[in-house]
């Protein structure tokens, strides 16, 4: 069984340009709702340069920091919060490994992604970037559950 407090763990989950663009919005999301993860926050939007650098400051000194902004201001992006047990560590599981070559096939990336810079979602890496990053993507906040109780899900 496992506490109320460790099936509330958050990610931040947000669909690249290519992800949108190519029409995988819908089989991802299915991939997290099938697992038993919970949707709390969906939002389609475009953002600003200086908000990507933003999101991306931790890789600010890297050569492809320049081209990970283009890519990820070039179109809108699915921006999400998913809620449940473990779901920052078995989030970066679903997604893959960074570079697709690198990623297993039934993974997002290995099943949907070529390029590092085409790797259609990002995922938080760690409950501390999710809650940094969920504060940045969602400064309105996200709506509140009834029960986050679901004996088919957990025991
Ligand atoms: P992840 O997205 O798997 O957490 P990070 O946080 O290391 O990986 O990198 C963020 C993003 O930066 C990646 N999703 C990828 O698009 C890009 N990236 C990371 N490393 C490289 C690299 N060596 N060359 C090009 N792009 C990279």
């Amino acid at each position: 069984s496992s506490s109320l407090d460790s099936r509330m763990e958050q990610s931040f989950i947000m669909i690249k340009p290519d992800g949108v663009q190519r029409g995988l919005v819908g089989e991802i999301i299915s991939r997290f709702e099938k697992k038993g993860f919970y949707l709390k926050g969906v939002k389609l939007l475009s953002v600003e340069r200086s908000f990507a650098e933003k999101h991306y400051a931790d890789l600010s000194a890297r050569p492809f920091f320049p081209a990970l902004v283009d890519y990820i201001i070039s179109g809108p992006v699915v921006a999400m919060v998913w809620e449940g047990k473990n779901v920052v560590l078995t989030g970066r599981k679903i997604i893959g490994a960074t570079n697709p070559s690198d990623s297993a096939p039934g993974t997002i990336r290995g099943d949907f992604a070529i390029e590092m810079g085409r790797n259609v979602i990002h995922g938080s890496d760690s409950i501390e970037s999710a809650w940094k990053e969920i504060a940045l993507w969602f400064p309105e906040g996200i709506a509140e559950w009834k029960s986050n109780l679901h004996p088919w899900i957990y025991e």
